[in-house]
């Protein structure tokens, strides 16, 4: 979706007009024309800019997109159509779809032109409904960006950026969930970590030194303002706040993450954000371990944080960290409030639920077999509940059921 500058076809035409005789009345505004749908996100918002905490509209109003994410297209592929995404925009009112493209796990890596063109498609059919799409470089095993099987980014992000540069409505993930798993286990206990290494910011800033300007590179060319990069954190975009403390905080020991010397090592580019993603079954307010109440409280960690980095919470589900079982929308709730500006730097914040796809697990909104039958709004429960928190954030549409003010986290 290109814009299209129309002032100078305006001067033209009162020149024409005139007869060549001088028109002294300037044109005020260059009229900008864009082809993106009226009234949708991307035509409202426009090219979007990180002030201070804040994701900002392109004049610097705040702004926050709800919306979906995908699953792995190689297994869920049938649910990402130019269908599916009508429905999604009409119907669930999202703002942002972002488009999760594993490396591993029968990714990319296994047909990279095959799967550069599935994310090109994708990026256009967002644009053509006007919702922003995020271009998520979905690592997961092993959690090294810098691992040399993900040797590809740069070529990558250079691609999709030259083809980009001059749409306002692609944001890049550069690395999804950073983490200390470098292998997984065989097919008896594939979920198993059998080797593990500490994967810390500077690793993480390492590689998105490279990569950031790779994509600045293809949007000076053209003269286009930056886009949005998102940055994992590490532990699974947990350790949000990595950048600002010296040393590796790991685990769930909030005495160690609280006793690091302070530090700024925060990327030194404009418009880029830093990953949070949780789970809320498991990432809550703690929970009693070896009799210990005391455990790490996820709320008071990141009401803190987004005081002091502009986040994007780019996945979070309802259920635990595997994807699956029990659902608790209480929870849910309490972090989405807290997303919605009820936090230390009262910051608007970004986000996508994982996941739109019609696998087994719970956290997928759709029922198994939607997809084949096309039918969009076979909704699981997650799906109910996600359903109706994008239409009160995105429509602003009241629905008593989701949002619960009883449920704010206070400090
Ligand atoms: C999970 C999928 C699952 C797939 C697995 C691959 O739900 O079907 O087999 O990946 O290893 C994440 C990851 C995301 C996970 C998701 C749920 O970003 O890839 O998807 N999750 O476990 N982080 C926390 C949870």
């Amino acid at each position: 979706m290109k814009k299209i500058l129309i002032g100078a076809l305006a001067i033209a035409a009162l020149f024409m007009s005139s007869c060549g005789r001088n028109v002294n009345k300037p044109v005020e505004e260059e009229i900008v024309y864009s082809n993106y749908p009226e009234n949708s996100p991307v035509e409202r918002f426009g090219k979007l800019q990180v002030k201070d905490l804040q994701l900002c509209d392109q004049d610097g109003n705040p702004v926050q997109l709800a919306g979906m994410s995908t699953m792995g297209w190689q297994w869920c592929g049938e649910c990402y159509t130019q269908e599916s995404v009508e429905t999604l925009v009409r119907e669930w009112g999202i703002s942002v779809l972002r488009l999760a493209m594993y490396v591993e796990e029968e990714g990319y890596n296994t047909d990279p032109e095959g799967f550069r063109d599935r994310m090109c498609n994708l990026i256009d059919i967002c644009g053509e409904y006007g919702i922003y799409c995020i271009v998520d470089w979905h690592i997961l095993t092993p959690g090294n960006p810098l691992d040399p099987k993900y040797a590809g980014a740069e070529d990558f992000f250079r691609f999709i950026a030259n083809k980009y540069a001059d749409s306002d409505h692609v944001i890049y993930e550069i690395c999804n969930e950073p983490n200390n798993c470098l292998e997984k286990g065989d097919t008896l206990k594939p979920w198993e970590c059998t080797k593990e290494t500490d994967v810390t910011w500077d690793m993480i800033a390492e590689y998105a030194n490279t990569i950031i300007p790779a994509i600045h590179n293809e949007y000076d060319k053209v003269g286009a303002p930056h886009p949005i990069v998102i940055v994992g954190t590490p532990q699974w975009d947990q350790l949000v706040d990595a950048c600002l403390k010296e040393g590796m905080c790991q685990g769930n020991g909030k005495d160690l993450c609280d006793s690091l010397p302070p530090r700024d090592a925060r990327l030194q580019f404009d418009n880029v954000m830093y990953a949070f993603h949780f789970y809320s079954k498991e990432h809550n307010e703690g929970f009693e371990k070896d009799g210990k109440s005391d455990y790490y409280n996820m709320y008071s960690y990141m009401y803190d944080v987004l005081g002091k980095l502009p986040v994007f919470c780019s996945e979070f589900g309802l259920c635990a960290a595997n994807g699956d079982g029990e659902l608790d929308p209480d929870r849910t709730d309490k972090w989405l409030l807290m997303l919605s500006g009820k936090n230390s730097g009262e910051q608007l914040v970004s986000f996508c639920n994982w996941s739109f796809s019609d696998n087994e697990r719970s956290s997928s909104a759709l029922n198994p077999g939607a997809c084949a039958a096309k039918n969009w709004n076979d909704l699981t429960p997650s799906g109910e509940y996600i359903k109706k928190v994008l239409s009160v954030v995105n429509l602003g549409k009241a629905d008593s059921s989701v949002l619960k003010e009883s449920n704010v986290y206070s400090k």
